[in-house]
């Protein structure tokens, strides 16, 4: 009996579990869908990156004398989603069994309930959904740092015996210098659109006019030779740096130190384990420090895998909580951009241009104001699903609803990561070109961080007050007199009044 093998978008790894027993006969079905394209109306760039490295894919699996069934989104039989074309195949190939690797998504594992697949374990996580629920099992806080550990142990990364390289198992509080006046991070790498992106550049352009984002000038890799050299030119370049100024912001360069490969090891380019080892193989040649290397490792195998074990841990359930109560719209200017606050405007500005900003400029420019403003979890979580090229449910949804927006209520962030101006200030060059002060509390001129801080505390004491990490600034709240507290309330209910919804 012959094998259907089916390969999703997120899926374009070679060695992939679903085609790994292929044999003479068999079929690679592959499937481009409206539905997957217009469930969130995602960057253009994001479309382009997803289709044409499934093109390349699909070429690259030809070449390699596999027999690909390959369903182009302009087919005009194409029925549109998943479940349907998988219909459609079964009847093309009818005495095929059908196997598939597990999705990225819950939303498409439900899907997949009905394709009668032997559904097989996606290997290229360290991890499991099992390994992790069973980590997981009677503990009370459930700390990525304790997760870690236990995944450098697994996976012999920078250890020493039973022991961390370095006699210590992060390098963190190494990492969050601010960057040098003149410091000259490398330019991003680019690659040139081939004949087959700009195909699929000219049917994003036609099919999606109105999705988020500047579709050109597109510069993402969308193969794995391609991603290859993205992965040598950060390791070369950036990594050395990336450990000292992983959270420095800077108006002009969004890209930094950092290795811009996230769409790359999502979609199945490059994979976890070979980013990891190659990370490590540059300190033991002397040739990146331990701070940066650990701090690269900690993000793809503390990280990356915690989301992912966190995600199927608490699906379908986690995105459905708002532990903060919060119910404001989504404001315009996140779609546009046009907005006085000059962080916001530099980070919303290259997520439009380039579908990327780094983990600080979301989390601590567009995460902590959303987090600040009381912005309504669902919107802000389908914002972030569909403005970065790296952006899948399983990465996405921990990340917004746990970390940047704490409406988990503290499963995954120990506090919330609420800051004021001086935050921004200290780690960036923004406010040099804002027409706010940040060292200014209230009046016209006061970051409006500054007041959104304090009203946020005010506001949600009865959810954070208790919390043993917030003593501090509750405190300071409590010092504060009456009329100062009245001020600032009205500033931000002022502040707040003005946002234009979307
Ligand atoms: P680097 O800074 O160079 O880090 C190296 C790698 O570590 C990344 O490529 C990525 O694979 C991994 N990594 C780092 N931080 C995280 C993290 N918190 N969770 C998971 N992996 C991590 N990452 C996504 O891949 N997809 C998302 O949809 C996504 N949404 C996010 C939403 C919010 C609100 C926040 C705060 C973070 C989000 N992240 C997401 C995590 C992180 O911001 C990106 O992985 C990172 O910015 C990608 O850029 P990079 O490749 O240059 O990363
Ligand atoms: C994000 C995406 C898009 C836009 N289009 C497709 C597609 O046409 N075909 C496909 O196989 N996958 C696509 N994807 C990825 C899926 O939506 C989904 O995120 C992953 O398969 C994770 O389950
Ligand atoms: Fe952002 Fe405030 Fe600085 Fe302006 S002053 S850039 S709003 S932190």
């Amino acid at each position: 009996m012959s094998t259907l093998r089916i390969v999703l978008g997120d899926q374009l790894t070679h060695g992939l579990s679903s085609l790994r027993d292929h044999a003479p006969g068999d079929t690679v079905l592959m499937m481009e869908v409206a539905e997957e394209a217009i469930y969130v109306r995602h960057h253009k760039q994001k479309l382009t990156l997803i289709f044409s490295a499934m093109r390349h894919f699909a070429a690259e699996l030809r070449a390699a004398g596999l027999t690909v069934d390959y369903v182009r989104l302009d087919d005009p039989a194409n029925t549109g989603t998943f479940t349907t074309e998988v219909e459609r195949a079964i009847a093309r190939h009818p005495s095929s069994a059908i196997v598939v690797t597990e999705p990225g998504e819950w939303r498409v594992r439900e899907m997949m309930r009905s394709w009668g697949a032997e559904i097989r374990n996606d290997d290229r996580f360290f991890s499991t959904p099992a390994g992790f629920a069973a980590w997981a099992k009677g503990r009370k806080q459930l700390r990525m740092e304790y997760f870690y550990r236990d995944m450098r142990r697994g996976s012999g990364l920078l250890m020493e015996g039973d022991d961390p390289v370095g006699g210590q198992w992060n390098f963190d509080s190494e990492n969050r210098k601010s960057l040098p006046r003149d410091a000259r991070p490398p330019e991003r790498q680019r690659f040139e659109p081939d004949g087959l992106t700009r195909e699929v550049i000219d049917m994003v352009a036609a099919r999606f006019p109105g999705h988020f984002g500047d579709l050109e000038p597109f510069g993402w890799a969308v193969t794995r030779p391609d991603a290859l050299e993205a992965l040598d030119h950060f390791i070369t370049a950036c990594l050395p740096q990336f450990g000292d100024y992983q959270d420095a912001m800077k108006q002009g360069n969004g890209f930094l130190y950092h290795s811009v490969i996230s769409p790359y090891i999502n979609i199945g380019l490059l994979t976890a384990r070979e980013v990891c080892a190659r990370a490590e193989l540059a300190w033991k040649q002397g040739r990146a420090p331990l701070n940066a290397v650990e701090g690269f490792i900690r993000q793809v195998l503390g990280w990356r895998e915690y989301v992912r074990g966190l995600y199927w841990l608490k699906m379908p359930a986690y995105g459905e909580t708002n532990a903060l109560e919060a119910r404001r719209p989504l404001p315009e200017f996140y779609w546009t951009g046009e907005t006085d606050m000059n962080c916001l405007r530099q980070t919303i500005g290259e997520t439009r241009r380039h579908a990327y900003a780094h983990h600080i400029q979301r989390l601590m420019v567009t995460g902590n104001f959303a987090l600040l403003a009381g912005l309504d979890p669902k919107a802000v979580e389908e914002w972030y699903l569909l403005v970065y090229a790296d952006a899948f449910e399983w990465v996405e949804l921990p990340n917004t609803h746990g970390m940047a927006l704490f409406a988990d209520g503290g499963i995954m962030a120990s506090k919330p990561y609420a800051a004021s101006g001086a935050y921004i200030n200290r780690m960036s060059d923004y406010c040099a070109g804002c027409r706010f002060d940040p060292a200014e509390k209230l009046g016209p001129k006061a970051c409006p961080f500054n007041y959104l801080y304090w009203d946020f505390l005010m506001r949600n004491e009865k959810h954070l007050r208790r919390n043993p990490r917030m003593a501090m600034p509750y405190r300071t709240l409590s010092r504060m007199d009456d009329a100062r507290k009245q001020e600032i309330l009205g500033a931000a209910a002022s502040f707040l009044a003005t946002l234009q919804p979307a």
